[in-house]
């Protein structure tokens, strides 16, 4: 079967990864990292910051009721968290399987969370879970002047358009 399923606008989805504050400690960032350029997807926004409890709540919205919010909140701002978009095509679902299971007992080999992580309030990354998801929290974390829109000289070794 043949097929042109990329598009351009499936090829500029974008996603929000981000190396929680264990990650970062742990000295993983370069790892993640490597794990979504190797993949084959472009790095288009990427800082460090501690975040406020403001900002993770906003983020972790749709959390607030459960009983471990405030641990939550406590273990991601606990130290610098490190922040990217990365864009592709694809990219949401595709990171979501790198990421792997949210508990990372769960998660398989060869996901972060299946080869770096053990309990789920640790667990090594952030990843969008839909691509309206993924819009809403890169807006809240990156300034449109923070991404950076260029052009990867492999693209075509990448995709077909
Ligand atoms: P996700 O990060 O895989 O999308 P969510 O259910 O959205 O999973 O949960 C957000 C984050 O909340 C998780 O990544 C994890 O850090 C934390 N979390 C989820 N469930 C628990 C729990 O049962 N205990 C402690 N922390 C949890």
């Amino acid at each position: 079967h043949y097929s042109t399923s990329s598009g351009i606008a499936g090829v500029r989805e974008r996603t929000l990864i981000a190396v929680k504050p264990d990650g970062v400690q742990r000295r993983l960032v370069g790892q993640i990292v490597h794990r979504f350029e190797q993949r084959g997807f472009k790095l288009v926004g990427l800082k460090m910051l501690k975040a406020s409890e403001d900002l993770l709540s906003q983020h972790y919205h749709e959390l607030k009721k459960k009983d471990f919010f405030p641990y939550l909140l406590c273990y991601m701002s606990s130290s610098p968290l490190v922040i990217m978009v990365w864009e592709g095509h694809n990219v949401v679902q595709t990171s979501r399987m790198m990421v792997g299971s949210t508990n990372p007992a769960e998660a398989n080999p060869g996901t972060v969370r299946g080869d770096f992580g053990i309990h789920v309030s640790r667990n090594v990354v952030h990843a969008s879970d839909s691509v309206e998801g993924a819009q809403r929290e890169i807006q809240l974390w990156f300034n449109h002047t923070e991404l950076i829109d260029w052009d990867c000289c492999d693209h075509s070794s990448t995709y077909e358009l």
